[in-house]
């Protein structure tokens, strides 16, 4: 409306216009509807900024007040053309200064929704209602111009960020307790798989390390760094005609017998010794920083000890008991060989200790063809 009425003005000067603005000219019919357009024009700008939001437009209100009253004041042409030209001037600069003001607001009112957009695309992927709002929002402030409509977006925004915070919120509080499930199914799964691992390790009827674990233990201690300062020997022992054992009194018994010998043999030896099960009735000792003397020494006191013990155990509502022996054989880890060669050796040592006679403990050093060509 503003443009239609401002054109109209521009018209009523041109044609009230004299050929020089110097020249005096008694007031004529143009000059007074000159007069009353201009009123009209500036009360139509009063109208236009309603509202004296800002210093600005406060400042403009009243000069446009202090333009209506000297036109309405002003008895000669002249001046008034040379007032409603100011005014005019003054109304351009308003609307231009106003026009930039809007435009910066757009502007960074845009890129407000633009980033509360990404935020919400980034924190919340599945908030598709959120989206298609801010969209519609944005869509419709394109074509906006009115200052009501944009206080209305600024409410719309207020609005959008309360629900972006509490679907914020309550994403975090899923987020948490997903976490929080994550990591308890985590830690049992961790617990789990120590268990496996362990039972994996272990020999099902003596609880003590078996074949598998064995073989890896071995492996890891002839490589051990400090093995070339250290001694390393093995042991591998045997329960004497055990077979006899199962034959009298049952495979049960055997099984406790087994059972039993592999505690006795673990309460013998060191603490830092470790004792498996190689496999039947024949197990094994890793005796870390020991030579072959000392463990020929320490495996003569166990089998000593083994047989001055009977296992003991309830049959036909009596208590019958079993005395036996076990025979081994010791090697020294030779700098150089594999486990494997090492177990071999302390296993023809146990054949040794069987062939001659059992119940003892037999020693065997690694021959010197080996070392030579090992
Ligand atoms: P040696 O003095 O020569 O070692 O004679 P042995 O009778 O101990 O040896 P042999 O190899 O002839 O017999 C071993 C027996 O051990 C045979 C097998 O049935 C028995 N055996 C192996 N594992 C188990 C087990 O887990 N439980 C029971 N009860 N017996 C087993
Ligand atoms: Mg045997
Ligand atoms: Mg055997």
């Amino acid at each position: 409306m503003s443009d239609v009425v401002e054109l109209g003005l521009r018209k009523a000067i041109a044609s009230s216009q004299p050929s020089s603005l110097l020249q005096e000219r008694p007031a004529a019919a143009g000059a007074h509807s000159l007069k009353g357009l201009a009123e009209a024009f500036l009360r139509l700008m009063a109208d236009f900024s309603p509202d004296a939001a800002d210093d600005d437009t406060r400042e403009f209100a009243a000069e446009l007040k202090d333009f209506r009253d000297q036109i309405a004041r002003s008895s000669q042409d002249q001046e008034t053309r040379q007032l409603t030209i100011t005014a005019l001037r003054a109304c351009e600069q308003f609307l231009r200064k106003s026009r930039q003001f809007h435009t910066t607001r757009q502007q960074e009112l845009r890129d407000l929704i633009g980033i509360l957009r990404d935020t919400a695309r980034h924190v919340t992927g599945d908030n598709n209602e959120f989206h298609a709002a801010m969209q519609a929002i944005t869509d419709r402030f394109c074509g906006m111009s009115q200052i009501d409509d944009i206080r209305e977006l600024k409410r719309q925004m207020a609005d959008e960020a309360v629900t972006l915070q509490s679907t914020l919120d309550s994403k975090q509080k899923r987020d948490a307790e997903v976490m929080s499930a994550l990591a308890e199914r985590v830690e049992t799964l961790q617990k789990n798989l120590i268990d496996a691992e362990e039972q994996l390790s272990l020999d099902p009827l003596t609880k003590i390390m078996n074949r598998g674990a064995f073989d890896r233990a071995i492996a890891r201690a002839v490589k051990d760094p400090r093995r070339t300062k250290a001694p390393l020997a093995l042991a591998m022992l045997d329960i004497d005609h055990f077979k006899r054992i199962n034959d009298t009194c049952g495979h049960p018994i055997g099984d406790r017998v087994i059972l039993c010998v592999a505690q006795w043999i673990t309460a013998a030896v060191r603490h830092t010794d470790l004792v498996a099960r190689y496999g039947g009735e024949e197990f094994v000792v890793i005796l870390d920083d020991a030579d072959l003397p000392a463990a020929e020494k320490r495996l003569t006191s166990v089998l000593k000890q083994i047989a001055e013990r009977s296992f003991e155990y309830q049959a036909d509502g009596e208590t019958r008991a079993v005395r036996f022996t076990m025979s081994c054989g010791v090697a020294q880890f030779a700098a150089g060989e594999s486990a494997q060669e090492l177990v071999q050796r302390a296993d023809q040592a146990l054949y040794d200790a069987k062939k001659h006679g059992r119940n003892r403990v037999v020693a065997r050093r690694r021959s010197m063809l080996s070392g030579l060509f090992g």
